[in-house]
């Protein structure tokens, strides 16, 4: 056997030619492993499409590095030689190969980062993982950020991102005045308006020959595989970002909360995907949107939302899952416990903003913020459904969904499962704040306006139901304490009619419940490890 100097494995959300990994290594002297493997395609039952980008974009990525010079060993899932676990995969490739040396950038989920960590030992050679330098902060500077401190808003975090970037900077103060332009925005939508329609790559022969085989080994997941027309690689996954910017970013701010049958994309970028894989570049995004601002393309308030959901949310919320890992999902505020609706894998209700948002979930794997915060997640919330089952509906069902990101905004903005780290008051509203920013409740068989009876939006009775069943604890968050009061004020009678329509909704949940869809983090196989 030939021993090699380096043997890197590339993961599939480290796209990104420019990986640490890779950094400062000799390429006639390395390879690299890059594999499809049922552990990571099966920790939880990913949406088909999901597996498909992500197997789809490996590849292309594989024939761009060997493109540029490098040696790379590509695993695809039906190879005779697959092991079946990424652990699998590299104990073989050091059988064979030998190296002196085995790098991985750092993993983005700590599930795989504490297998990880245990290399060193279990195979015997120099173990080397480089932090993950796409992200503008790590969770060291995270960690001192929040040291001490008594609430850890996102609002101060981002300021010092923008610091830190340049990003709409006007040497020390913000452009325009001040941090954030969010009162100029989220306005509700209106069926007439002219919306882009999405832009859309054609599967080539690589796509192609992906989806014949998610389509068979996956075929019990949830989700629709085609059409597919994610972008596959990071040239047509910029176009889509710059048909964005073109095309929807001059009306990102001012509708970025609405809602609208028929419409699951509206202004909203889809990019996340990409973003959260490595075929675009977080910093190089918001550039291009800073650019887009001083030609005079777009108006402040769409640049600075839009830098602020990259540098603000999207960073804090990874900061968020580093800091409280492991045992994150373990929180459970509300000690909630009931089992998700059935219709979060159907979408089999008559409620019309959950039916429409599972109905988008199914076909293309994605929703935006809003459904997601306001629709699937207060309706779960309302319904007191178990917060870790929902957290891994959602680890499921999106192209984007990856832990670090998706498990502080489930646990931590949903469900206020964290107590308050996150959030400073839980994001729950009765169907009134659906209504404002959405067309859905005109084509809905219930009534928006009724708070109780068998016609009522279900919404409305859960709201004032979970304001009662939460009181004490509700009554302590100074920016609940007056929806509580109102309840507290309400007739008795009123509260009863609430209480059993409430009753009526939950039981009738509970006898459809119990879904098999979704599966524990941790595979047997790699429990049994
Ligand atoms: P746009 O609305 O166009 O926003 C632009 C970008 O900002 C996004 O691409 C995303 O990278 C970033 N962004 C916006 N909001 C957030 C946020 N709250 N946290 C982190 N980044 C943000 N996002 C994921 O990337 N993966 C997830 O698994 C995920 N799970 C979520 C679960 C719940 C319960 C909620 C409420 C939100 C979740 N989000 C997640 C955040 C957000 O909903 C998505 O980033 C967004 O919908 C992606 O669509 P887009 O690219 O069109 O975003
Ligand atoms: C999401 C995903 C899927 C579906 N499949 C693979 C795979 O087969 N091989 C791989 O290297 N990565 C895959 N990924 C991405 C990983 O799950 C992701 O790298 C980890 O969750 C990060 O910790
Ligand atoms: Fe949703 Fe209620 Fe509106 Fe129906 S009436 S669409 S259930 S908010």
């Amino acid at each position: 056997m030939m021993s090699i100097q380096n043997l890197i494995l590339i993961l599939g959300d480290q796209l990104s030619p420019h990986i640490s990994s890779l950094q400062g290594v000799d390429k006639t002297d390395t390879i690299i492993i890059m594999a499809e493997v049922d552990a990571e395609a099966g920790y939880v039952r990913h949406h088909k499409k999901k597996i498909a980008l992500v197997f789809s974009a490996m590849r292309h990525f594989a024939e761009e590095l060997h493109a540029g010079g490098w040696q790379v060993e590509y695993v695809k899932l039906d190879d005779p030689e697959n092991q079946g676990s990424l652990t699998g995969q590299i104990a073989h490739a050091i059988e064979r190969h030998g190296p002196q040396n085995l790098r991985v950038t750092a993993p983005g989920e700590w599930r795989l980062a504490s297998d990880v960590a245990q290399w060193q030992d279990k195979f015997g050679i120099p173990t080397d993982v480089p932090a993950d330098d796409r992200f503008i902060s790590d969770a060291a500077e995270f960690a001192a950020w929040a040291e001490g401190r008594k609430s850890l808003r996102m609002e101060y975090f981002y300021r010092d991102m923008r610091r830190k970037t340049g990003l709409l900077m006007d040497g020390d103060q913000p452009v325009g005045g001040k941090w954030n332009f969010d009162s100029e925005n989220r306005k509700p939508a209106a069926g007439d308006m002219f919306i882009p329609v999405p832009y859309s790559a054609a599967p080539d022969a690589i796509t192609c020959e992906v989806l014949a085989l998610v389509s068979n080994r996956f075929a019990e997941h949830f989700g629709d595989l085609e059409p597919f027309n994610y972008a596959v690689t990071r040239k047509d996954a910029e176009a889509a970002f710059e048909y964005f910017v073109k095309h929807a970013l001059p009306n990102f701010g001012d509708f970025q909360d609405a809602m609208l049958v028929g419409q699951p994309f509206l202004y909203h970028a889809v990019i996340s995907p990409y973003m959260n894989i490595g075929l675009l570049d977080p910093l190089a995004v918001c550039r291009r949107v800073e650019r887009a601002y001083q030609d005079g393309h777009v108006a402040i308030n769409a640049a600075e939302g839009f830098i602020r959901q990259i540098i603000g949310w999207r960073e804090y919320v990874r900061g968020i899952y580093w800091l409280n890992m492991p045992g994150y999902a373990d929180h459970n505020f509300f000690e909630h416990t009931r089992a998700l609706p059935e219709f979060y894998w159907t979408g089999q209700t008559d409620m019309t903003c959950i039916k429409a948002s599972v109905d988008q979930t199914r076909s293309h794997a994605y929703a935006h913020h809003i459904q997601r915060l306001m629709v699937t997640g207060n309706f779960a919330l309302l319904a007191g459904v178990d917060p870790r089952a929902l957290h891994l509906w959602y680890l499921s069902v999106y192209t984007d969904a990856y832990e670090w990101v998706e498990m502080p905004n489930t646990m931590g903005m949903s469900q206020f499962a964290d107590g308050g780290m996150l959030a400073s008051k839980p994001y729950i509203s009765s169907g009134a704040y659906i209504n404002r920013m959405s067309d859905y409740c005109g084509s809905c068989k219930y009534d928006i306006k009724a708070r109780h009876g068998t016609k009522a939006c279900p919404f409305n009775p859960l709201y004032w139901n979970f304001i009662a069943t939460h009181h004490d604890k509700l009554l302590k968050n100074p920016r609940m304490a007056m929806m509580v009061r109102t309840y507290d004020k309400m007739d008795v009678s009123e509260r009863k009619a609430i209480t059993v329509s409430a009753d009526v909704i939950l039981a009738d949940i509970d006898a459809q419940a119990a879904s098999p869809h979704w599966t524990p983090d941790h595979t047997p196989e790699r429990d049994a490890a």
